[in-house]
């Protein structure tokens, strides 16, 4: 096998903080005779052990430096062209039946599974370095926090958990010497990066993750998408708490009253663009404040539901993000940023597509070819992205290490649709919030390989990332509102409805602050709103919609229900429940027939 990850030889000092877990010992020693690396290097965490990596990858050719004055100590990965987003059809649940991993999930056998992958993975790190990164998903001091540990040959991955997870003798400190205590395997071996030998494993009952031929985001940055979400659900219904596709925004008055709100969309839908929102000029006084912008664990307290970012950095999308549209993501990646897949300008700045101000007239793409304005090729690929500390963000809110997270008043769910969903409208109650998730859809995007812009149903957001049954998962839904005393309110918002000349009717963005107002509003039980078939809907004046530039007939089509529309989308609803095969909570199959009734059908 092609070695494309040269082993590095660190100097005393370096690379050797072994942890005492004996348990811990034991699987890396384990790990270390299937995978037969030149040499282990035991990650700490520290500064000196960074700049070490960061110098050895330059001269590895796995990062481009980027121009100190430009964007001071910021570097540019290219990942292999055939590996650019999450490969859900090589994405596995592995539990011991296929039910327990659901209708929407592939399965495959666990002990088949671990022999194959122990195959590929016999001698993979010959020549090359094997990491171990122990890292902890949550605030230091918090209940829901969890340890995990990642073995990795790839400098790339260490770079990104360092940036993305709190990494290093934290996770050594607070794992302690149990051998018995909760704690994520993570494995991960780039391979040859080969499409066909690509594989993204979850053993849900182990507490393992085996991800194979991947150099790329959420296939091997195992903390997110496969422990803190997959693996993370798994455990949440299992110990009684969530683990969501989420963002988590702060939202404060002018008067100082404040609340937090948890927000669903699929990949590429918004996330990270709502979660540091700024508010326009007329809404002088309030403050929009980041707690995560991906993922969010919940527990409830006092009969309320409170979260946590387990986070620590922010994975996001860079394509779109300008001063105009995200001044707070463009803050953020000013700076100590680690760039996969935009193109590289002349003087060693990095472009992509949507940046303020005018195109280079000439870089090197994400390929790594001549690019001009000229070229038809995009310069920086759909799905490119930065790797930034979350401590970056300008607007991050100074509650995000908080132990015990902050309390959730409202859960949105939202996706890319561009008719038919209404730009806001509000649950009648918890169960029918639930129904509002389960049945939501949403237009594909470049986070995953396959079609963009095909609708499908995405319940939570969460079809690619839960790690069991569905059906049980909205089970788990259902019986969480039963325990909260104090549920947050659920709302379904749509910022892509587009108008019959095919544009975007609603500006998004920061004038998203118009329907989150809407939603604080109601929380504050003060907004009004009409009662509809699908929901509580605000009537155009029921929106701060002052100083807009919007005309009444481009509000009237965003609020609007089209009958015939919602016809079809009931009779996809049911489609769906009757594609997952049984699975679906009576609960919520009532909230359809429900809706249905409200429709006169
Ligand atoms: P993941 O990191 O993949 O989970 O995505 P995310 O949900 O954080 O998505 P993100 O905020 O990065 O947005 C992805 C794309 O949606 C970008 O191209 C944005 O420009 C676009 N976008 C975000 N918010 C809006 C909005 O309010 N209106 C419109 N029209 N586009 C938006
Ligand atoms: C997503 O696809 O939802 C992401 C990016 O947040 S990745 O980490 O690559 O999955
Ligand atoms: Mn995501």
């Amino acid at each position: 096998m092609k070695n494309i990850a040269p082993a590095i030889f660190p100097p005393n000092g370096i690379g050797d903080t072994k942890p005492t877990n004996q348990a811990v010992l034991e699987w890396v020693h384990e790990i270390g005779k299937l995978t037969k690396p030149e040499n282990i290097f035991w990650c700490d965490g520290s500064e000196g052990e960074n700049e070490f990596l960061i110098t050895e990858s330059l001269k590895q050719n796995v990062l481009i430096k980027l121009n100190d004055k430009k964007v001071p100590r910021s570097y540019l990965h290219r990942s292999n062209p055939n590996d650019v987003a999450r490969v859900e059809k090589v994405t596995f649940i592995c539990t011991p039946t296929k039910e327990e991993a659901g209708p929407t999930n592939n399965w495959s056998e666990p002990a088949d599974t671990y022999s194959k992958l122990h195959e590929l993975l016999n001698g993979a790190m010959r020549g090359r370095t094997m990491f171990v990164v122990p890292y902890i998903m949550g605030p230091p001091d918090s209940p829901l926090t969890k340890v995990g540990f990642e073995i990795t040959d790839s400098k790339y991955v260490v770079l990104s958990m360092r940036i993305m997870t709190r990494m290093g003798k934290i996770a050594l400190n607070r794992l302690g010497n149990d051998p018995k205590a909760e704690w994520n395997r993570g494995v991960h071996s780039l391979l040859d990066v080969d499409p066909d030998r690509r594989f993204i494993c979850h053993f849900p009952q182990d507490n393992t993750i085996i991800s194979v031929g991947s150099g790329y985001g959420g296939n091997v940055l195992l903390s997110k998408k496969c422990f803190a979400l997959r693996i993370g659900s798994y455990l949440a219904r299992k110990q009684g708490w969530m683990a969501e596709h989420m963002l988590i925004l702060g939202v404060e008055s002018p008067e100082g009253k404040k609340h937090y709100v948890a927000a669903a969309f699929p990949s590429a839908c918004g996330k990270t663009n709502f979660a540091m929102l700024i508010p326009p000029a007329h809404f002088n006084g309030w403050k929009v404040t980041t707690v995560g912008d991906d993922i969010a664990w919940m527990e409830i307290r006092d009969g309320r539901l409170f979260a946590v970012n387990p986070e620590n950095g922010y994975f996001g999308v860079v394509p779109g993000t300008s001063y105009k549209s995200n001044p707070n993501a463009m803050k953020s990646i000013e700076h100590d940023t680690l760039y996969t897949n935009v193109a590289l300008t002349d003087d060693n700045d990095v472009w992509w597509e949507g940046k303020d101000g005018a195109p280079p007239k000439h870089a090197i793409d994400w390929r790594g070819n001549v690019w001009t304005p000229d070229s038809k090729e995009k310069a920086a690929h759909p799905n490119s992205r930065f790797a930034t500390p979350m401590r970056n963000n300008p607007a991050l809110d100074p509650d995000v290490e908080k132990g015990e997270g902050v309390p959730i008043s409202a859960i949105i769910f939202g996706g890319r649709r561009s008719d038919t969903v209404p730009l806001v409208y509000e649950a009648f109650d918890w169960n029918h919030g639930v129904y509002l998730g389960a049945t939501m859809a949403s237009e594909t995007t470049a986070a995953a390989t396959g079609a963009v812009g095909k609708v499908r149903r995405d319940p939570m957001a969460m079809l690619p990332f839960c790690g069991y049954n569905i059906g049980d998962y909205f089970k788990h839904w259902i019986d969480i509102g039963k325990r909260l005393t104090n549920p947050p309110l659920i709302f379904n918002v749509n910022w892509f409805r587009k108008g019959e000349n095919g544009k975007f009717l609603w500006p998004g963005f920061g004038e998203n602050m118009r329907v989150l107002k809407w939603v604080i509003d109601r929380c504050e039980r003060r907004g009004g709103a009409l009662k509809s078939p699908v929901g509580w809907l605000p009537s155009p004046h029921d929106l701060d919609l002052e100083e807009l530039d919007i005309d009444h007939k481009s509000v009237a089509d965003l609020l609007g229900i089209d009958h015939e529309e919602w016809h079809k989308e009931l009779a996809e609803h049911k489609k769906f429940f009757d594609s997952l095969g049984g699975v679906v909570p009576e609960e919520l199959l009532k909230q359809g027939e429900q809706l249905a009734a409200r429709f006169n059908l």
